[in-house]
C-alpha cells in the first residue's frame, strides 16, 4: 500500500537525520538517465580496499570529485583514475533534488560537488565504515535508494556500537546529518528479486560535499 495513496510518511531517524520514503520515485527516469551516463562515460568497476579486499560493489562517480579506493587510499579525485577524464557532471536537476531533500531536513544550502553511485547485483553488501573523506563533516549526505531494495546497518560512534536495520526501497531518499554523519553505517547482503526499471540491481546514489 506504499503508493501515492498512502504514501509512509517522513521519519526522524536521529537527530539532522531524516528518510524521506519514495521522494525520489518521481524522479526515477531522470536518475535512470543520469546513471546511464555517468556509467557510459566511467564504466562501474571493482575496487579494492587500501588493504588489497575487492569491495563487492561496483562504483563510479558523478561530480568535480568521485570517490576512488585503491591500494593508496580512499580518497576524492578530481578525475577517473582509468581514464584520466573528468567525471559526469552532476545533473543539475539531481543536484537541485539533493538540495531540496537537504534542506527539508535542515541543510539549507546544500551544493553536492560529488556523487558516488553504488551499484549492488543480488550478494552484494557494504561493510561497516564511516565516510570520513569528506573536508566538512557540518555537510550533510543525501542518499537515494533505487531498485531492488536493501537492509540498512546502522551503528553508532563506535564499531562496537549495536546496529538497527532499516528497510531500504525504491525512491528512498536519506539525508543524513548531524551526529549520525560519523556513525558507522553499512548494508546487508541484496536479495535476489527484479525490478522493472532496475532488472537484478539496486543502486544508491550518495550525494556529498567532498571539497
Ligand atoms: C550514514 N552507501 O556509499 S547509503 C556509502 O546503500 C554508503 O550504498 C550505502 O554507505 C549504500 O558510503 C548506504 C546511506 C548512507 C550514506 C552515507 C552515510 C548513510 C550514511 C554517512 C554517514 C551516516
Ligand atoms: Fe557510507
Amino acid at each position: 500500500m506504499n503508493d501515492a495513496l498512502f504514501p509512509r510518511e517522513a521519519t526522524v531517524l536521529s537527530p539532522g537525520s531524516f528518510l524521506f520514503p519514495g521522494l525520489a520515485l518521481a524522479r526515477a527516469a531522470d536518475f535512470q538517465n543520469a546513471v546511464k551516463h555517468a556509467a557510459g562515460a566511467a564504466p562501474f568497476r571493482r575496487v579494492v580496499t587500501p588493504g588489497g579486499r575487492p569491495l563487492s560493489v561496483r562504483i563510479t562517480n558523478m561530480g568535480s570529485w568521485g570517490w576512488v579506493s585503491d591500494r593508496r587510499g580512499y580518497r576524492y579525485e578530481p578525475t577517473d583514475p582509468r581514464t584520466g577524464r573528468a567525471w559526469s557532471p552532476i545533473p543539475r536537476d539531481l543536484s537541485d533534488f539533493a538540495r531540496a531533500a537537504a534542506a527539508r531536513a535542515g541543510f539549507p544550502g546544500f551544493v553536492p560537488d560529488a556523487c558516488l553511485i553504488n551499484l549492488y547485483a543480488p550478494g552484494a553488501k557494504m561493510a561497516p565504515h564511516v565516510d570520513r573523506d569528506e573536508k566538512d563533516f557540518s555537510q550533510p549526505i543525501v542518499s537515494v535508494s533505487l531498485g531492488l531494495p536493501a537492509v540498512f546497518l546502522w551503528g553508532g560512534p563506535n564499531r562496537s556500537d549495536r546496529v538497527r536495520r532499516v528497510p531500504l526501497e525504491d525512491g528512498d531518499a536519506v539525508v543524513w546529518g548531524g551526529p549520525a554523519r560519523l556513525y558507522y553505517h553499512g548494508v546487508a547482503p541484496i536479495q535476489a528479486g527484479h525490478h522493472p526499471l532496475w532488472g537484478e540491481r539496486r543502486i544508491n546514489l550518495t550525494f556529498r560535499k567532498a571539497g
